[in-house]
């Protein structure tokens, strides 16, 4: 079995688009009929996909790179070109995606659910759509838009009932092996193990998922000791059982150590302490309960998963507060965000003297094959006139002759009379 991935970077690029075909009706009697060029495909569209089969990240590791296919070229005769194949890419349940700054952009919470991550590139038209009653034989066509492309931050998520959380050797493995046929290994050292172990625990007609956080330590919720990466695991779970040893060899008493491991639950998220939550003693058989009343330093149930003692209480304990906390929640909602690139255009002064004009739509206005020709110029000047160019340009104090750049394209401005 892989290691547990719960973190990775992925690289996702759509396809480009197909490039709109420059072509002539050839008729028997007639040099040049109307133009027939057809339009570019559009390039694939690469999604991301919650998966249930999927279980880790751990596809991305080596692998971070996805792309959809392109487009093909439009050709002659009308004949456009193909669309190009999208990719769905699975990613595990209780994936969250963001971009590099941070930027929450999709909760892939459960099966199923999906989110555009790069958006294909758009086929550019043939000239058979340039034909007007000014414009009889178009000698240009659009070219093709380029897919989109970016890298995401994926983080994985474990939604789990119940987390044990526990300091090494408060005997998390042992109890969830015996509550369950998760058989993790027992006095492993902490943290030999990056992957929390499920079980599967079943009551009455009722089934709940128990994980087995790797030991947290003190200074978990600063990275210490892998701290954070456990703790992250623990907040998509609905109860948590604070596991605390009655027998510890350090001669810390449960007390104590309920106290630090709610300080560092509380300092990595202090939503976790909002958590349904069970105080419970362990290794009841080698020490006695501590006296006085719950809460008050003593926990609220304790156990023996040697003897067996008191587990039964648990299992039961447990499976009330998961379906009222599961009542209460139902599932984590999952919800997607989408963060469309600004369609405006915006004009930015170089310092070269020159203008920058940005935006998708003022680039797609001059991606055409040929800015030589006169009637293609036109169509872009008036296309770039009804984008708010001109206008964003005369706001910005350009002035008659200045040199614009939009993508790789450089124009002069005229301001119109
Ligand atoms: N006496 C006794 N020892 C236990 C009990 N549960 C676990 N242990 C022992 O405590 C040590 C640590 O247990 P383990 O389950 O690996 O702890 P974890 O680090 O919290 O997963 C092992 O040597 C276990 O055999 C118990 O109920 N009674
Ligand atoms: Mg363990």
């Amino acid at each position: 079995m892989p290691a547990f991935v719960d973190q990775a970077q992925l690289h996702v690029r759509a396809g480009d688009g197909g490039a709109g075909a420059v072509s002539f009706r050839r008729e028997a009697h007639v040099a040049k009929g109307g133009p027939d060029g057809g339009d570019g495909g559009r390039g694939g569209d690469v999604w991301l996909v919650a998966d249930r089969d999927v279980a880790s990240l751990y596809g991305f590791r080596d692998h971070p790179h996805r792309r959809a296919g392109d487009g093909t070229h439009g050709s002659g005769k009308g004949r456009h070109g193909r669309r190009g194949p999208g990719l769905e890419v699975p990613v595990p349940e209780g994936t969250v995606v963001r971009d590099r700054d941070g930027t929450l952009l999709a909760d892939l919470a459960v099966d199923g659910d999906r989110w555009l991550a790069a958006a294909g590139g758009r086929g550019g038209r043939g000239n058979a759509r340039f034909l007007s009653n000014r414009r009889r034989a178009p000698g240009f066509a659009e070219q093709a838009e380029v897919g989109e492309e970016r890298w995401l931050d994926l983080e994985l998520k474990l939604m789990a009932d119940v987390a044990l959380v526990g300091f090494p050797n408060a005997g998390k493995s042992t109890l969830i092996s015996r509550i369950s046929a998760a058989r993790p290994k027992i006095a492993d050292y902490p943290f030999t193990t990056l992957e929390p172990h499920l079980g599967v625990v079943a009551f009455d007609d009722q089934e709940y998922v128990v994980a087995d956080i790797p030991g947290l330590i003190d200074g978990a919720s600063e990275g210490r000791g892998l701290g954070h990466r456990f703790l992250r695991h623990v907040e998509r779970s609905r109860v948590l059982v604070v596991l605390c040893d009655l027998a510890a060899a350090d001669g810390r008493s449960p007390a104590e150590q309920e106290v630090v491991l709610l300080r560092e639950l509380g300092r990595y998220r202090p939503e976790l302490l909002e958590r349904p939550r069970l105080v419970v003693g362990s290794k009841l058989d080698s020490a006695p309960a501590p006296r006085g009343a719950a809460g008050s330093g003593r926990p609220e149930m304790c156990l023996s998963a040697v003897t067996g003692e008191g587990v039964d209480g648990l299992v039961r304990r447990l499976a009330t507060l998961v379906s009222d906390a599961r009542a209460a929640l139902s599932r984590p909602e999952s919800f997607t965000v989408h963060r469309p690139l600004p369609a405006g255009v915006s004009v930015e002064a170089d310092r070269d003297g020159s203008w920058v004009v940005h935006g998708r739509a003022a680039q797609r206005a001059v991606a055409l094959s040929d800015l030589t020709d006169r009637s293609a110029l036109e169509y872009a000047q008036a296309r770039l006139r009804r984008l708010g160019v001109d206008r964003a340009l005369a706001r910005a104090g350009a002035r008659d002759g200045d040199r614009v750049r939009i993508g790789d394209i450089e124009l002069d401005y005229r301001p119109e009379r």
